[in-house]
């Protein structure tokens, strides 16, 4: 008798502590079990997330010693990545680290930079502190591969890190994982001495991430790039350690899914479909389709552009490529707040330190633009509206702002509705009254300025319902 009570005890301990846990509310029938997916299921709503997703756009720098042959190496001039070039030419790490000895940037000056990034009406800067490459912007004690061990010998992210924060700017950190100077670096793990290998190369990153976390408190976001070999894909567990870690030793960091591999391998999103990290980060030179793509506005999400088709890093080049517009760029950043993302824009700065003639006009331009109607970007957000042809729809709180890049030959702008509201006021950012008309079919439109503005503008539209308009919007869709 003794003998079935203590079985059944065990049992039901059993059952306690295998059956329930897997059976309970944490995972519902049909979901996989995982210790490393998503933290949480819902967007993170504290003061540095909202920080974050305010800002709305920001400058990415891509700067390392790809930038001394920017694009040439031995003679041949490789149309690719510049930051790349070390694969594309097939350079040995020993040949491509004796490219330290050249870094001697004399025009760098941090503060330059700062207050030109400032002007472009970006509110953070994210800069690599070390791209594949494995070249490190900081003295990393871990690795020989650093700024401290060349001519210049300067902290070049330290001396960034404060001037961008007296700018009143975040600094955000670029970090690959992926990098091509580390002897124990595997991209698959074979044999189990690739796994050991790769084990102390996890190590090593930590170390790394610890060494930025700790020197640069003021961090308020890690942007991991580089991620996607098999053998990180195998150590989900490594990755969800890190988010946690980081979130540890900087409160209220971000972290982007780029990181992020669930427990069996899945990226970005954990195997239960849910977001890893704190926000989406696969938009790489391209957008979310404003039409097919409307999910993304269920989550934070912030996308990358370059100025040319595809060079990050510094190429001498650029006549090979296509380079964008200041108006494109302009269009690509409201694209991305229409759907409630955040859009970065990618400058290369030269090996001397200063930046080239393209991109400092680049800054003007987007800087003048931002300063007229940076109000329909910054805080704003998706408005439950779809894009429209003359351009896209973003809102903030009561207000819905239409900006307009194409003009119709009517000069009328067609304002959709939700049933039962209707367009109130509609002015320009100045003030400016615009005629709102009701035509006979129940649309409205709003003229166009009498004075063409020449350039993308913003039309403000008060509607006539009280309430949340986004809120609003997102009723009427559904
Ligand atoms: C591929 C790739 C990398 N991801 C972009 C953000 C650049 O850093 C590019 O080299």
């Amino acid at each position: 008798m003794w003998h079935m009570k203590n079985r059944l005890s065990l049992l039901l301990v059993t059952l306690m502590f295998t059956v329930l846990p897997m059976t309970g509310q944490k995972t519902p029938v049909g979901e996989y079990s995982l210790k490393y997916g998503a933290s949480c299921s819902e967007p993170r709503q504290d003061t540095d997330m909202q920080r974050f997703r305010h800002h709305r756009l920001g400058a990415f720098v891509h700067w390392g010693l790809y930038a001394i042959p920017g694009g040439t190496w031995e003679g041949k001039t490789y149309r690719g990545a510049a930051e790349w070039l070390k694969s594309w030419a097939k350079v040995s790490n020993e040949d491509w680290m004796k490219l330290m000895a050249q870094w001697n940037p004399e025009r760098f000056d941090a503060r330059a930079w700062a207050r030109m990034l400032k002007a472009s009406g970006a509110r953070y800067v994210k800069i690599t502190t070390k791209h594949h490459e494995g070249f490190c912007l900081w003295p990393s004690r871990l690795t020989p591969f650093t700024v401290e061990h060349t001519p210049h010998g300067r902290d070049v992210l330290g001396e960034l890190v404060e001037a961008v924060n007296d700018e009143g700017m975040d600094v955000h950190f670029y970090f690959s994982v992926m990098d091509w100077s580390h002897p124990d670096y595997r991209s698959s793990l074979r044999t189990s001495q690739d796994s050991v290998a790769f084990a102390r190369f996890l190590d090593f990153t930590e170390g790394q991430l610890r060494e930025l976390a700790t020197r640069y408190p003021t961090v308020k976001d890690f942007w991991f790039d580089g991620t996607w070999d098999a053998s990180l894909r195998q150590n989900g567990w490594w990755t969800a350690k890190m988010e946690k870690m980081l979130k540890q030793l900087v409160p209220g960091v971000t972290v982007n899914s780029r990181l992020r591999a669930d427990d069996r391998g899945s990226r970005h999103f954990d195997s239960n479909g849910r977001l890893m990290g704190d926000y989406e980060s696969g938009y790489e030179r391209r957008l979310p389709d404003p039409v097919k793509d409307l999910k993304v506005t269920q989550w934070d999400w912030e996308a990358c552009m370059t100025l040319p088709e595809n060079q990050w890093g510094y190429h001498r080049d650029w006549s090979l490529s296509y380079v964008k517009a200041p108006h494109e760029v302009v269009e690509h950043i409201v694209h991305a707040v229409s759907m409630g993302g955040n859009m970065v824009v990618n400058f290369g700065p030269q090996p001397d330190g200063d930046f080239r003639r393209e991109e400092k006009d680049m800054v003007k331009a987007l800087g003048n633009w931002m300063k007229r109607y940076g109000e329909c970007v910054y805080g704003c957000g998706y408005a439950g509206l779809r894009k429209q042809d003359w351009g896209y729809y973003t809102a903030k709180d009561d207000t819905l702002y239409m900006v307009v890049f194409n003009r119709p030959y009517s000069g009328m702008l067609n304002v959709v509705m939700p049933k039962g509201q209707s367009p109130q006021m509609a002015c320009l950012l100045d003030g400016t009254p615009l005629r709102i008309e009701e035509t006979a079919s129940g649309e409205y439109h709003v003229a166009m300025p009498r004075k063409d503005p020449g350039e993308p503008f913003v039309i403000r539209l008060k509607i006539s319902r009280s309430g949340s308009t986004k809120r609003q919007y997102r009723e009427a869709l559904t």
